[in-house]
């Protein structure tokens, strides 16, 4: 179990972070677990799934891939081994393939000449601002620097990596170079039934200011990002992290208090089109992903919980 709570630690304090790097890192350590596993198979693999689904309460990726690989049948401790290690590498191999599928698909959305604004760090966003680039347009990207935990700076280490011209800019400034982008593109933690989606704190001041603007705002969301839990009436808990993220000691101890959400919600209004592994669509058919990606089935009780307080 020791080799979980490492991996928990790890995404607790974010050395892995980002919706689609925390569900991969979770179904493999899953494996990696399982491997290990002499006997009571059963107890010891749900023990390390609920520790890891523990984690970070928003990512509903998370929940998708230890639901997945949970879903492992035999009746050996070899044969349920046997299983859950192929439903793992499903998984990833999901992962893998959505965001190089994003990209493709997301590519055609692009003019040869484009100005790009993207907030925090995803990976799915990213996956079409390089296959953009790849095909020869001419991308420029501006990023915000995502505070407080500065994702931003990420994203910009490796778009310029990839040769692509990029200029940081802090959160505030949005609004002031909104008229200069053709396009917002941003990921995803969570898309809700009715289309709604949860990302980053600050996502949504930006996608007001894009349709102030009439800027095209585009979400990059592999379908393992949409929630089954929103279908059964459930919504997605938003993940709020320590004051020390946010303010020095000194005002922490002066008795100042300090809110620090992770993440926003967008409305549907505000999303021209989310962008998939199996289709742009619009954020409107978000309920008909669900089902075909989850089935009619309403996740159980026991499925649903998670204890979503995180923290430090
Ligand atoms: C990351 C974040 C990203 C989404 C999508 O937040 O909000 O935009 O997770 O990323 P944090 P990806 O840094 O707090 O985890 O497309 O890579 O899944």
């Amino acid at each position: 179990m020791e080799m979980i709570e490492e991996a928990a630690r790890k995404i607790i304090n974010m050395e892995v972070r980002g919706a689609a790097k925390i569900a991969r890192f979770a179904a493999e350590s899953l494996l990696k677990f399982a491997q290990k596993i002499d006997d009571d198979f059963d107890v010891k693999i749900k023990e390390a799934a609920d520790m890891l689904l523990n984690t970070r309460p928003t990512a509903v990726s998370l929940y998708n891939a230890i639901n997945y690989v949970m879903q492992y049948s035999g009746r050996t401790v070899e044969e349920k081994r046997e299983d859950l290690i192929k439903r793992a590498l499903e998984f990833i191999n999901w992962v893998d393939s959505a965001r190089r599928e994003i990209g493709k698909i997301g590519v055609r959305r692009i003019k040869q000449s484009a100005t790009i604004l993207t907030h925090c760090n995803s990976s799915a966003a990213l996956s079409i601002i390089k296959e953009a680039h790849e095909a020869g347009k001419d991308i420029e990207v501006f990023a915000t620097e995502s505070r407080p935990r500065y994702q931003g700076h990420i994203t910009v280490r490796e778009l310029k990596s990839e040769g692509i011209p990029v200029t940081l800019i802090v959160d505030s400034a949005v609004r002031y170079f909104m008229r200069e982008m053709d396009y917002v593109i941003v990921g995803a933690d969570a898309i809700t039934v009715n289309g709604a989606l949860i990302n980053k704190i600050g996502t949504s001041q930006i996608a007001l200011c894009a349709n102030e603007f009439k800027v095209p705002f585009m979400v990059a969301a592999e379908t393992y990002k949409f929630s089954p839990k929103t279908l059964a009436g459930e919504t997605v808990v938003i993940e709020e992290r320590s004051p020390r993220e946010v303010a020095p000691e000194d005002l922490l101890s002066a008795g100042i208090r300090v809110r620090n959400p992770a993440f926003d919600i967008t409305p549907r209004r505000y999303i021209d089109l989310i962008i998939t592994e199996i289709g742009a669509i619009p954020p409107e058919m978000a309920y008909l992903v669900i089902k075909e990606r989850f089935g009619f089935r309403l996740p159980t009780e026991e499925e649903i919980i998670v204890s979503p307080e995180h923290y430090d």
